[in-house]
C-alpha cells in the first residue's frame, strides 16, 4: 500500500491526501514533521535530504514534491485530474506550479504568524506587506476563475483545484481585514462540496 509521511497540518501533506482521496488511492499515513516528528534525522533524510514533508513510498519508489507526487499519483490511477490533452495538461501545470511558486511565498509570514503563533508578537508591518503580496496574488486567481467561472485551469475539477483550494482554505482561515473575492468564494464553496474534500477543507487543518 502506499505510504504518506506527513503531518495533516501541512498544506503539500494535504495536497496529496486530498488527491489520493478524489483517486481512490488507499494509502496509510505516518506523522513527520516539526513540531510532531522532527524530519531532520537520517532515518528520513535518506528518504528526502530536505528533511521536508511529503514523501511517498510506493512499493519502495520514494518521491518527494507535492506537485510531483501528484502527479504520479494521477499517472499510477489512471486519472484525469491530470489531463491527457497536450494544453489542459499545460494549464493544470501552469496553476500547480503558480500556486507553489508564486501563491504560498506570499503568505510566509502571516500563516506562521496568526495560526501557529510563531512568532508569539508579530510584527504589524510585517503583516501587512505579506497580506499586501497575498491578496496581489489571490487577485489574480479571483480574475482567472471571474473568467472560467468555475475550475481554474479547464473546465472541469483538476489537480491545480486541489492545491488552490488548499491556499483559499489559509486565506479563509488567518484573522485578518481581506477584501471580498467572490469568485475564489464560489470555488471554495464548490471545493467544500466535494466529499474527498471534507478532511483536507477542516476548521482543524488551516
Ligand atoms: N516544495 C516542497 C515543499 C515542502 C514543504 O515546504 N514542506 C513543509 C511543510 S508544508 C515542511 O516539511 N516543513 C518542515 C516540517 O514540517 O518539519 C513540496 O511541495 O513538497
Amino acid at each position: 500500500m502506499l505510504k504518506v509521511l506527513g503531518r495533516i497540518t501541512s498544506i503539500n501533506v494535504r495536497k496529496v491526501l486530498w488527491a489520493a482521496d478524489e483517486m481512490g488511492l488507499g494509502y496509510a499515513r505516518e506523522d513527520w514533521g516539526k513540531p510532531i516528528r522532527d524530519p531532520n534525522v537520517p532515518e528520513f533524510l535518506a528518504l528526502n535530504p530536505n528533511g521536508q514533508v511529503p514523501v511517498v513510498i510506493d512499493d519502495g519508489f520514494v518521491l518527494w514534491e507535492s506537485g510531483a507526487v501528484l502527479r504520479y499519483l494521477a499517472g499510477r490511477a489512471g486519472s484525469d485530474l491530470w489531463p491527457q490533452d497536450l494544453r489542459e495538461r499545460a494549464l493544470v501545470d501552469q496553476w500547480l506550479t503558480w500556486q507553489a511558486t508564486e501563491l504560498n511565498p506570499s503568505w510566509g509570514y502571516i500563516v506562521p504568524a496568526l495560526l501557529r503563533g510563531d512568532p508569539a508578537n508579530p510584527d504589524p508591518a510585517r503583516i501587512a506587506t505579506a497580506l499586501t503580496s497575498w491578496t496581489k496574488k489571490m487577485r489574480i486567481f479571483e480574475a482567472r476563475l471571474a473568467e472560467t467561472g468555475g475550475f481554474v485551469a479547464n473546465g472541469r475539477f483538476s489537480l491545480a483545484d486541489i492545491a488552490l483550494g488548499l491556499s483559499t482554505h489559509r486565506w479563509m482561515s488567518v484573522p485578518v481585514d481581506k477584501p471580498a473575492l467572490p469568485a475564489v468564494e464560489a470555488h471554495y464553496a464548490m471545493m467544500k462540496d466535494r466529499s474527498a474534500a471534507a478532511a483536507h477543507l477542516g476548521s482543524g487543518t488551516p
